[in-house]
């Protein structure tokens, strides 16, 4: 069997991909505590399984692991590769699963090994101690922003599909991950400022101010030489809230649960950009103000 993956990380991507892998793919869930018991995931389709996954802390962490998926909030990424580095090989391979823009460029250019982006709309989110839901079915890409590592994006890809998450190697990671950023920002700020479900955006007290984000985060991706998606930014961004308009988003989640949200990670780069390009983007600026941090 293949060298066990590493999944550092026990909130919600973290566990879907244990419980999704296990029994397929020898790994150990890294978090903050370990635990013998069993995590227990709970299908789109209403199914419930348990799977008995080594959870480890990063102390017990294999010296030479196969490959390690970071699954912890972006802004977590840093503090805990410089921990998980004392313990593993410095060339081991990532997997970054990270929204926004901001820790991904930066690890791809200083981890030593080979580091792959992972863009996923896979929808799952925590339930208790050991739980885990996967609440909707999606597509994982995968790809390395400099355009390296393809062999390792496939394998990475078939083992994910193989185990029920259907994965796929890109050559456009960088636009897949400004993509998602720009739907996550005209989403998850208004969403955690109003603390409402996503399709709660539809109403008319706050359409206008969602169009207005959707217009400057258009501007700041054009001048980012950034390609729209084919439907064009509005309808793209309108059709995600269709979408998933019962869906409490990640950044509400974290507001709720009394985290820290995703809101350097998310509007950070667009600010960064728009700074760079000489743009004015008053409606950005007072979202990244009134979003909770
Ligand atoms: O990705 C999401 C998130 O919650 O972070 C969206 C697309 C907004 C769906 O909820």
């Amino acid at each position: 069997m293949a060298a066990p993956w590493l999944i550092l990380g026990a909130g919600s991507l973290g566990r879907l991909l244990a419980a999704r892998l296990s029994g397929r793919q020898a790994l150990a869930l890294i978090g903050r505590r370990a635990s013998v018991r069993a995590l227990n995931l709970t299908t789109p389709e209403g199914r419930t399984t348990d799977h008995a996954v080594p959870r480890i802390v990063m102390a017990d962490a294999l010296y030479r692991p196969g490959l390690v998926h970071v699954t912890t909030k972006s802004h977590a990424v840093e503090t805990a590769l410089e921990e998980l580095a004392g313990h593993i090989a410095a060339d081991t391979p990532l997997v970054l699963w990270q929204n926004g823009f901001q820790v991904q460029p930066r690890v791809t250019r200083d981890w030593l090994g080979p580091v792959l982006c992972a863009v996923t709309s896979e929808g799952a989110y925590v339930d208790g101690e050991d739980g885990i839901v996967h609440a909707g079915h999606g597509t994982t890409h995968l790809g390395n922003l400099d355009g390296e590592h393809a062999a390792l994006a496939t394998s990475v890809a078939r083992t994910l599909s193989a185990a029920g998450l259907p994965g796929r190697a890109c050559d456009d990671i960088r636009r897949r991950l400004w993509h998602k950023l720009a739907v996550n920002a005209a989403i998850n700020p208004m969403v955690a400022i109003h603390r409402i479900r996503n399709g709660g955006l539809r109403d008319p007290a706050h359409r206008p101010r969602v169009a207005a984000i959707i217009a400057e985060v258009a501007t700041v991706m054009a001048a980012e030489r950034i390609e729209p998606p084919q439907a064009g930014w509005s309808a793209h961004v309108w059709g995600v809230i269709e979408a998933t308009a019962g869906n409490r988003a990640s950044m509400l989640q974290d507001v709720l649960a009394g985290r820290p949200t995703e809101r350097e990670a998310i509007l950070g780069p667009l600010r960064e950009a728009a700074a760079r390009h000489g743009l004015e983007t008053p409606v950005l600026e007072t979202l990244w103000r009134d979003t909770p941090s």
